[in-house]
């Protein structure tokens, strides 16, 4: 694995291109520009789609510039790793073979550099969630997907957009931020004790670091309000922002 690592989530790739959303992919391309010249290795934590649901012969064209950008990406040498979220888990071989260099439907974890990191996109995490998980069972069900399957891709895009209308913004209170970080602390801690040492995950659309004992725990953030990634340069795990290709701060 080429260092550096970069890690990234919750892009939401929208499928209503607006004039925000294109300023949006936009600062994200240009993410993506640098990644091709510091060269290294790219992961997307989930949610990369606000939906995405491949059919044997069929790929949404709305992601179409992501499509080549990646490509392009991966061109340069950069491998793009894709751990599946609750928003893109219904995919086949075109984004398993032809688009990405790895994709995960679950989990992921590898050592690099003496570290141990944890990949997960974080969702069905919450204690309070239950709701949720049952949800998470049914939509990731075989016999769902068959079902979605046969819907014809104009009604099943119709669905997707109407939901992705109607659902709320990711703004977060401190209280709200608070309450989740101490809520993901005890699976934290769990593999943190056995030998994990980083953790990082997605799916809250807050951007966080938290140190705990030796390891870490990172909250991805979002490309909506943050436009975060975390970067491991083989010493050290940070979280950052983008802000331009001369301009990185933290
Ligand atoms: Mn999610």
């Amino acid at each position: 694995m080429k260092l550096p690592l970069y890690f990234i989530s919750d892009l939401h790739l929208r499928l209503n291109p607006s004039e925000d959303e294109m300023q949006r992919q936009k600062r994200l391309f240009l993410f993506f520009n640098h990644i091709s010249k510091t060269k290294g290795t790219l992961f997307i934590v989930g949610d990369l789609f606000d939906f995405y649901f491949e059919y044997k012969d069929v790929i949404p064209k709305y992601y179409f510039h992501f499509y080549s950008e990646i490509l392009q990406l991966r061109k340069s040498g950069v491998n793009t790793h894709f751990i599946l979220g609750n928003h893109d888990f219904w995919v086949l071989d075109f984004m398993k073979k032809t688009l990405m260099y790895k994709v995960y439907e679950k989990d992921f974890e590898f050592s690099l550099n003496g570290k141990s990191f944890l990949l997960t996109h974080g969702d069905g995490l919450l204690s309070w969630d239950w709701g949720y998980r049952l949800m998470k069972k049914l939509i990731r069900s075989p016999i769902f997907v068959w079902f979605y399957r046969f819907l014809h891709p104009n009604l099943g895009y119709w669905i997707a957009k109407k939901i992705s209308e109607n659902r709320g913004h990711y703004i977060h209170s401190d209280e709200h931020n608070n309450k989740i970080l101490n809520d993901l602390k005890p699976f934290a801690n769990e593999k943190l004790e056995n030998g994990i040492d980083y953790i990082l995950c997605g799916h809250y659309h807050q951007a966080t670091e938290k140190q705990i004992g030796s390891g870490k725990l990172v909250i991805l953030g979002d490309w909506f309000t943050f436009d975060s990634y975390a970067i491991f340069d083989g010493e050290d795990l940070v979280l950052k922002r983008w802000k331009s290709i001369d301009n990185l701060t933290s």
